[in-house]
């Protein structure tokens, strides 16, 4: 692939969008890349994946605006099509997806952060959504993540003024989890990422859909799924040694995700 790298560190998949030129803007070819490296990924040998982008200075600076300028209003829909479809992928991937957002996370960038479950964000971050600026709504799931993400009034705010903010304010809306100067980033994103890798699998993945699928629902309807979730853990192998081990008082556990 020429836009995307990806390695897998044990059991923590690690995927870069790599586009130096345009700061990893998105491009089709990008999005397309995308698709097929998510597609790739090893679900029974890997438990969590990390998304970052390449270099210092940027996460993803958008969708490529240069590609955008051109576009018809069926053009317009299509490639935020494609660009939705990808980004629901992500959401739904069974392993949990943390975003190292090492740089600019602005437009599409910002939106693909809110696709994945967890953002984690260097000190240079700046997070927004500058689409009003140029002339169009955000079209990859922005406005409505980020209103799910921080609330309607902030996520209103934010886009209708289309300002970006940098990482401490971002961390003070609740849009990452934590801040960390940019050379620990990735660190702490793997060390996050195998403490979750070595949790059981069907356990967090259930708890991941519990989550996602519980708060697109009404309470009771939400209720009921996680309960099918939680059932759905017994007479595994896993919550099998997971007890065990506590009953054993025994540190190490071998979960095998059956
Ligand atoms: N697209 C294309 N090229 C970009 C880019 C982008 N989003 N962002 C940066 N680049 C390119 C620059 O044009 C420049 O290229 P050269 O001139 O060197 O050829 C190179 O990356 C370096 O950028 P700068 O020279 O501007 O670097 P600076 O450090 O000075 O500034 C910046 C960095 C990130 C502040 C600045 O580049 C910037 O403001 N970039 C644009 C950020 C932005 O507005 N992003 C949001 C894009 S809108 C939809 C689907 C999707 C979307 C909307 C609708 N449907 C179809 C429904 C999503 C929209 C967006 O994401």
């Amino acid at each position: 692939m020429e836009y995307i790298k990806y390695e897998a560190e044990g059991m923590v998949g690690i995927l870069t969008i790599d586009r130096p030129k345009a700061l990893n803007a998105l491009n089709s070819d990008v999005l397309a890349e995308l698709d097929q490296a998510i597609d790739a990924v090893d679900l029974n040998a890997v438990r969590a994946l990390i998304i970052t982008g390449g270099g210092e200075k940027s996460f993803v600076a958008g969708a490529d605006i240069g590609e955008m300028k051109e576009l018809t209003k069926k053009g317009g829909e299509d490639f935020g099509k494609r660009g939705n479809d990808v980004f629901r992928k992500i959401e739904t991937l069974p392993i949990p997806v943390i975003a190292a957002v090492n740089g600019f996370a602005l437009g599409g960038g910002c939106e693909l952060s809110m696709s994945c479950d967890i953002r984690l964000c260097s000190e240079n971050a700046m997070f927004g959504q500058p689409e009003t600026g140029l002339g169009i709504t955000p079209g990859f799931g922005g406005t409505q993540r980020l209103a799910r993400l921080v609330g309607a009034g902030i996520a209103k705010e934010l886009i209708y003024g289309a300002k970006n903010i940098k990482a401490d304010e971002a961390y003070r809306i609740g849009l990452v989890n934590h801040v960390y100067p940019s050379e620990e980033l990735m660190a702490q994103a793997k060390k996050l990422a195998n403490t979750i890798a070595n949790n059981a699998p069907i356990a967090v993945r259930n708890a991941k859909k519990a989550i996602n699928d519980g708060l697109d629902a009404a309470m009771d309807d939400a209720i009921v799924i996680e309960e099918k979730l939680f059932g759905d853990c017994f007479e595994t192998h896993d919550q099998v040694e997971g007890m065990s081990a506590f009953l054993e008082k025994r540190k190490d556990k071998e979960f095998t995700n059956s």
